[in-house]
């Protein structure tokens, strides 16, 4: 049995998910306490102390473009990479570019700008027991603008921010014109790291504006829900 050691408010806890959701792997959630991270309770699981982590046959898994590759390996259809390999490099590109690039867009306007912070702050109380809500709220505007400040997209003004969000939402709906999936004919791990980045976007009410403007995404949005639900059904 795989156990997916998570923190559920994570983008990347949701593109791991949905891996294994698609792949049909079964598997057993442990909900980390983000307080016992610090002290060192999980390092032999996950030794940046970042999660989402993967544990399968006593081996430890991190960073979520590596445990894709590795659901990959051991369990091989459905395929999360397209065979052609222009277009398995594409995949792999997109798949970066979510993860890096999109993920702090969706750390800033989420977590950064206070308007769309207390829309989230539920699912986050569940990963911090015991932390008053209020206090949750101060720290987690506090920790995630210093965080995105020396990162640098938190220090752009905030319409050149939004400008962004709707040019990456624009690049998006290209890529999707005349296609059903980011790359190739079929879901790739390119859909997956984008629709979870995206997902943690839209508690941002910038991203729904952007998302209005677009013609493709949404059928997009609901194709990849279809084919790879972010829980088993
Ligand atoms: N590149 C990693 C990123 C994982 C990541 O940044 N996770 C965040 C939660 S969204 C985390 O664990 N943050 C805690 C920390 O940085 O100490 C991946 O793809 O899995």
């Amino acid at each position: 049995m795989i156990t997916l050691y998570q923190f559920a408010t994570s983008p990347f806890t949701e593109k791991v998910r949905r891996a294994l959701v698609y792949k049909g792997i079964p598997f057993e959630v442990v909900d980390v306490v983000r307080a016992d991270v610090p002290q060192g309770k999980y390092l032999d699981i996950s030794a940046t102390g970042k999660f989402p982590a993967l544990v399968h046959e006593g081996k430890s898994i991190w960073d979520s473009t590596d445990m894709l590759e590795y659901l990959e390996a051991a369990f091989p259809t459905p395929s999360l990479y397209p065979a052609d390999p222009r277009e398995a490099g594409l995949a792999h590109a997109i798949e970066e570019w979510a993860d890096e690039s999109l993920y702090f867009y969706e750390m800033t306007a989420r977590l950064s700008w206070e308007h769309n912070l207390e829309r989230g702050l539920d699912e986050f109380s569940k990963t911090m027991p015991g932390v008053p809500r209020e206090a949750l709220r101060t720290n987690i505007l506090t920790a995630v603008t210093a965080l995105v400040k020396t990162q640098g997209l938190g220090r752009k003004p905030y319409e050149q921010i939004v400008a962004d969000i709707n040019r990456h939402f624009r690049s998006l709906d290209k890529m999707l014109h005349g296609r059903d999936w980011l790359v190739g004919d079929s879901l790739s791990a390119a859909d997956l790291a984008v629709i979870a980045q995206l997902n943690a976007l839209f508690y941002a009410d910038e991203a729904h504006v952007a998302l209005e403007q677009t013609t493709h995404i949404k059928a997009w949005l609901a194709r990849v829900d279809a084919v790879a639900p972010r829980t088993a059904k």
